[in-house]
């Protein structure tokens, strides 16, 4: 199959999931052409069956805003035309299933066409999408998509009830890679981050404010009272200022460590004992099912796709969001308790293999792929 892959290349999930679908595309055969604005950063070595077309912007005086939208639909119409691409699988609504759809219009007088597939997998839905300006655009071109995916039963209900959307949409959970997600323990960078052998905790995200980080600080600040611990950040965002500003308020700067953008996650979650995930709003929550991976209990909030993915009571704990001082007393239980950390290492574990590992789920888009291509006859 040739299938051209649009998403947002940098740091975020949705990046993520397109980029490591690509890669596990083309290692079975597929031509995968990437359409985006910058290389992905997951793609971060060449990989045979895998081509990248970058959105060319136009720097001309008179275009004071970027026109990025119509940008991609200019490079998706190069593609789909020249690569002879079967589909386009584009990942995070806005605004790409609005240039697939426009692409498609044209291609047609050209007499050909293309099948669109749309993932849905956050704030394009539950956030941005809402925006009066952005409703009916974002409810038009999902309904127009030949095929829509979502990582969550969660963000399917949402979609269908917020856009009173009339369109058959397939959950196709998030994946991790577990051979690669592991539990590999590296004492030397444990040390580093905890050389009195205190307890870790981590968190990885692109620290907006729907991700609650300050939540993660303060969490420290109360289990701290009862056991030595240090916190690891990963990440950087809109919300870093903050969360160091209040590491330093709450006199915790030499507990908690700021590594910024970081690769090789796989590494620095084996350094780690817990994952916190305080988000206000979450469709999945991959960081999470990456720590699950590596034997990491999660300690979450209940919010959106989040119970899909953490098993309350046996592979983390889940609370109301905001509630800090529940999160706080679940971590210290767990790690006060080495019986019961161990169990629920398992389970964490065992939950990512055996509902979640990439082997589980490329299949699931393969078949997707094939009933939405089926309709093409
Ligand atoms: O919707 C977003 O906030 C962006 C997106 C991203 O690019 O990081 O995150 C979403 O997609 C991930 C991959 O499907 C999910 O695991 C995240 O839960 C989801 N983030 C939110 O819903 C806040």
């Amino acid at each position: 199959m040739k299938i051209g892959i649009t998403c947002y290349p940098t740091y975020g999930g949705s990046g993520v999931v397109a980029t490591e679908l690509g890669k596990a595309l083309a290692e079975k055969g597929h031509e995968v052409h990437f359409i985006s604005y910058a290389f992905p950063h997951r793609l971060s070595h060449y990989v045979k069956n895998i081509y990248y077309h970058e959105v060319e912007l136009s720097k001309y005086p008179l275009f004071e805003h970027q026109l990025y939208g119509l940008a991609l639909t200019s490079k998706m119409l190069e593609v789909i035309e020249f690569e002879n691409l079967d589909l386009l699988h584009v990942h995070y609504a806005i605004p790409h299933a609005t240039s697939a759809y426009l692409a498609k219009q044209i291609i047609r007088t050209h007499n050909k066409d293309i099948k669109i597939i749309t993932t849905l997998h956050g704030t394009d839905i539950t956030l941005v999408g809402l925006e009066p300006s952005f409703l009916p655009l974002v409810k038009f071109s999902i309904e127009e998509s030949d095929g829509v995916t979502a990582v969550s039963r969660f963000l399917k209900e949402q979609t269908l009830t917020n856009y009173n959307i009339h369109a058959d949409i397939k959950v196709i959970h998030n994946f991790v890679d577990t051979s690669l997600y592991t539990i590999n323990p590296s004492q030397k960078m444990r040390e580093s981050y905890a050389p009195n052998g205190e307890k870790i905790l981590i968190h990885t995200s692109n620290f907006r404010v729907v991700k609650r980080v300050t939540d993660t600080i303060r969490i420290l600040d109360l289990v701290k009272k009862e056991i030595p611990a240090k916190l690891v950040l990963v990440g950087d965002g809109p919300d870093r200022s903050e969360c160091e500003r209040l590491a330093r308020e709450l006199d915790l700067s030499d507990d908690v460590k700021f590594l910024g953008k970081q690769d090789g996650l796989e590494e620095i979650l084996n350094c780690a004992d817990l994952f916190l995930m305080p988000s206000q709003s979450e469709s999945f929550g991959l960081s999470a099912l990456e720590a699950m991976a590596c034997g990491l209990p999660v300690v979450s909030s209940s919010v959106g796709g989040l119970p899909e993915l953490v098993r309350h009571n046996e592979t983390g704990y889940i609370a109301e969001f905001g509630d800090i001082s529940r999160m706080a007393l679940y971590t210290i239980d767990l790690l006060k308790n080495e019986k019961k950390y161990k169990a629920f290492s398992r389970n964490a574990r065992e939950r990512a293999v055996n509902n979640f590992d990439i082997n589980l789920i490329i299949p699931q888009y393969e078949k997707y792929y094939e009933s939405v291509l089926g309709d093409l006859a």
